[in-house]
């Protein structure tokens, strides 16, 4: 066998034109080792060339695919795609999902049957999602079951965070027959001083599901929040400032929105009554104007009143929003109260007002049932006074 042929050509033979080929070969004035290595550089290089426009054309294609689904997830954000029209393959399903997060929540369920008492507690919440500009939220929860909705609670506001932790807890009378047909309703939202506050998300759990005989506590994602349920009574803005030097607490209520309608036709004739109370006795007591025929009332109507510095601590202030009825009695249709054992939005409105002295501190307020704030409220009669000449001159 000689060194440069013999062992070369049985790798090359399979060629069917071999013999010409090999005349042609031996033709060329180089070695045979040579012409071979070219020949092999030369296939080598042609299927790098083929191999790196094959990784180009794939490249292309996926950076169309994924064009695409950056325009399809734009589109879904502003809601002008409907589904049927993107028909993502199996492994766009993810990236193309309209489904966002919105944070986890603990909360505890209990009910003791002895009591018929529904405890629900709202323990935490995580990686809650800014919904306003900006990185953070000043969340806050409300509870509420439905389908009877005459009972609403809310959580302390805190300031600034996406992973509040409220620690409060709830108590609903409910029996065990009612309890099977309830659903709990958690929502959290962000609060704004000058708006209707964002939701963030919202948490059913049916009750019916539930095994009694432990204290449920788990995390759930909350949710996208269900349209139709929103607001119940309507909510009003007002204002509050408090000058401790003169003693005057100043009351301004501004407006109102999306008023429950009471009358026919749809619409209330509502007005505002703005109440007092000391050590839980009614106090004093003022009215605004009655707005016809409308469920978004502008008032703008400012009340003062005499509040000495040790009393403040002590008053609750009840804002009740009425229809007027030629015919029948006034209807209420819902109210809020402030003061130092408020719940939630209620007392931070009158903790910013106590901490901003001679400033007027303005704030939304979700209105409740007349029924619920009675009861938490729990006023007694009216304050006795041995002199009732003495209390109108002094104090109206
Ligand atoms: C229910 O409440 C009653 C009365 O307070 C109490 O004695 C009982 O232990 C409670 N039951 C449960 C399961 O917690
Ligand atoms: C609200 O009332 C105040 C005081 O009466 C007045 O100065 C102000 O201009 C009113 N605002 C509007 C928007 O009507
Ligand atoms: C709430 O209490 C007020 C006065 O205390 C009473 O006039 C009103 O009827 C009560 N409303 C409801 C719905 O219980
Ligand atoms: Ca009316």
């Amino acid at each position: 066998m000689g060194v440069g042929r013999g062992s070369v050509t049985p790798t090359t033979s399979p060629h069917p034109n071999a013999t010409v080929f090999d005349d042609l070969l031996h033709g060329i004035p180089l070695p045979l080792w040579a012409i071979y290595t070219i020949f092999a550089s030369g296939g080598l290089l042609i299927l790098l060339c083929l191999l790196c426009i094959c990784i180009k054309c794939c490249c292309k294609k996926k950076q169309k695919k994924k064009k695409q689904k950056d325009q399809i997830t734009m589109k879904g954000v502003k809601g002008q795609t409907t589904t049927t029209l993107v028909q993502p393959d199996v492994e766009d399903v993810d990236y193309g999902s309209t489904k966002q997060h919105r944070g986890t929540l603990l909360y505890s369920l209990e009910h003791n049957a002895t009591k018929s008492e529904l405890s629900v507690g709202i323990k935490q919440a995580n990686s809650l999602k800014a919904v306003e500009l900006g990185k953070s939220a000043d969340p806050y929860a409300k509870v509420y079951l439905i389908p009877d909705k005459s009972k609403t609670f809310e959580t302390k506001v805190f300031k600034n965070t996406l992973n509040p932790t409220f620690n409060e807890m709830f108590t609903f009378q409910l029996s065990k027959s009612k309890l099977l047909k309830s659903t709990v309703v958690i929502k959290v939202f962000d609060f704004n001083r000058f708006t209707t506050h964002k939701i963030i998300g919202e948490l059913r759990v049916q009750l019916c599901d539930i095994n009694w005989n432990h204290v449920r506590e788990e995390w759930g994602d909350l949710e996208e929040p269900v349209k139709f349920e929103e607001v119940d009574f309507g909510e009003i803005c007002f204002s509050l400032r408090y000058v401790p030097t003169t003693s005057k607490l100043t009351v301004v209520i501004l407006e109102a929105k999306n008023l429950k309608s009471m009358d026919f036709g749809g619409s209330s004739d509502p007005y505002v009554k703005v109440q007092l109370a000391l050590d839980k006795r009614k106090w004093k007591k003022r009215k605004t104007s009655v707005k016809k025929k409308t469920l978004n009332p502008y008032f703008n109507e400012s009340f003062t009143f005499d509040v000495m510095f040790d009393q403040i601590k002590r008053v609750n202030l009840v804002i009740s929003v009425w229809d007027y009825d030629t015919m029948t009695r006034n209807d209420a249709i819902g109210k809020v109260f402030l003061g130092c054992d408020a719940p939630g939005n209620q007392l931070k409105h009158w903790a910013d007002m106590l901490s901003n002295p001679r400033r007027p501190v303005v704030q939304w307020h979700s209105l409740l049932s007349a029924e619920q704030v009675n009861s938490t409220l729990g006023l007694k009669k009216k304050i006795p006074l041995p002199n009732a000449q003495l209390f109108d001159n002094h104090f109206n």
